[in-house]
């Protein structure tokens, strides 16, 4: 029986506010027939993948944002991408903006904004829906920023934790085990490290990152914000023993660059495929999943080696605090 998929990931070049969903839709509805023609199984689009990345604009009243959101998945704006999946027989990967009425933990029913991603297999039927919890930028309007990151304004933080989901996908009839993450949780080993005590194979997130950190007024150096990136999925693939692929948004939107450099990774940890442009393209690879064997049986044995008992800060503590003076 094989354990092997072909894995798409979609990157997409810069949506500018001006364009509809409909033009989104079309270019993706591009990349999974380019996808089908290469035997895609599995095909994955960036975080906010439908619109610009619209928390880098600012809005007094939070509502008048609401049409970056969606409030029905599919809709009809949305529906071919679902038609497209079941031609193809490929499950696809999307971010996108969310807006639902639903209870929050005080029993409240009301509006509630998230940054999502699902997971749609080949019938069309979503199997995995994430939430995204590490929420980066501001919730206030920052005179300093040339450019806004107005996550923390627009989104409240996930509620469905980190889920793995066992499901067929192409040619594997026996399952694989799938998580997502969404941009900014790549960089927090304790998001992969949830998804890996659930023995995920194959994790997908997307990304819209800048080019340049506005929180540093600049001074980062460019060539870093790509490393960093990559680091980050590298290292949870490996510590993880899972195959990763992760997605960017590239170019210049709305006249902020970002940096693409989408990625497929082992789970050795290396970069097997690699996007070179800033637009529309897609780069695939024929993942072997067993090669997450090595890994879980050896040094990421978990069951052997994991000392949870000295982890307590992790779950207990927020920010770090310095130890006493000796
Ligand atoms: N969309 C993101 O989550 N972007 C962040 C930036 C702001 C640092 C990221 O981690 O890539």
């Amino acid at each position: 029986m094989t354990r092997r998929i072909t894995v798409g990931a979609a990157q997409l070049g810069a949506i500018q506010k001006s364009d509809s969903r409909k033009v989104a839709v079309e270019r993706m509805l591009a990349l999974m027939a380019e996808g089908h023609r290469r035997g895609v199984e599995l095909i994955v689009f960036p975080e906010l993948a439908l619109t610009t990345f619209f928390p880098r604009h600012y809005a007094e009243r939070i509502e008048e944002m609401d049409h970056w959101f969606e409030t029905a998945m599919p809709s009809n704006e949305t529906a071919p991408l679902f038609e497209a999946a079941r031609r193809y027989r490929m499950g696809f990967h999307l971010g996108y903006a969310e807006l639902t009425t639903e209870a929050d933990e005080t029993g409240t029913v009301r509006p509630r904004r998230f940054n999502t991603a699902i997971l749609v297999n080949p019938d069309g039927r979503i199997i995995l829906k994430y939430r995204k919890v590490h929420l980066p930028g501001h919730a206030e309007f920052d005179p300093n920023r040339r450019v806004q990151h107005l996550e923390k304004r627009y989104f409240e933080v996930g509620n469905l934790g980190f889920p793995v989901v066992r499901s067929p996908m192409g040619r594997v009839e026996g399952g694989i085990n799938m998580g997502l993450l969404i941009c900014n949780d790549r960089r927090w080993p304790e998001a992969w490290r949830v998804l890996g005590l659930q023995s995920v194979e194959l994790v997908m997130l997307g990304y819209n990152t800048p080019s340049i950190n506005q929180d540093a007024k600049g001074w980062e150096a460019h060539h870093l914000r790509v490393f960093h990136s990559h680091l980050s999925v590298q290292a949870g693939c490996y510590q993880n023993a899972t195959w990763g692929v992760a997605v960017a948004k590239a170019g210049v939107e709305d006249g902020a660059e970002l940096f693409g450099h989408s990625i497929i990774v082992n789970p050795q940890g290396e970069i097997v495929a690699m996007a070179d442009s800033w637009e529309d393209q897609l780069v695939t690879y024929d993942c072997d999943l067993e090669m997450c064997r090595l890994g879980r049986t050896t040094i990421f044995n978990f069951a052997a080696h994991r000392r949870p008992e000295h982890y307590q800060r992790i779950v207990s503590q927020v920010g770090a605090v310095e130890p006493p003076m000796v």
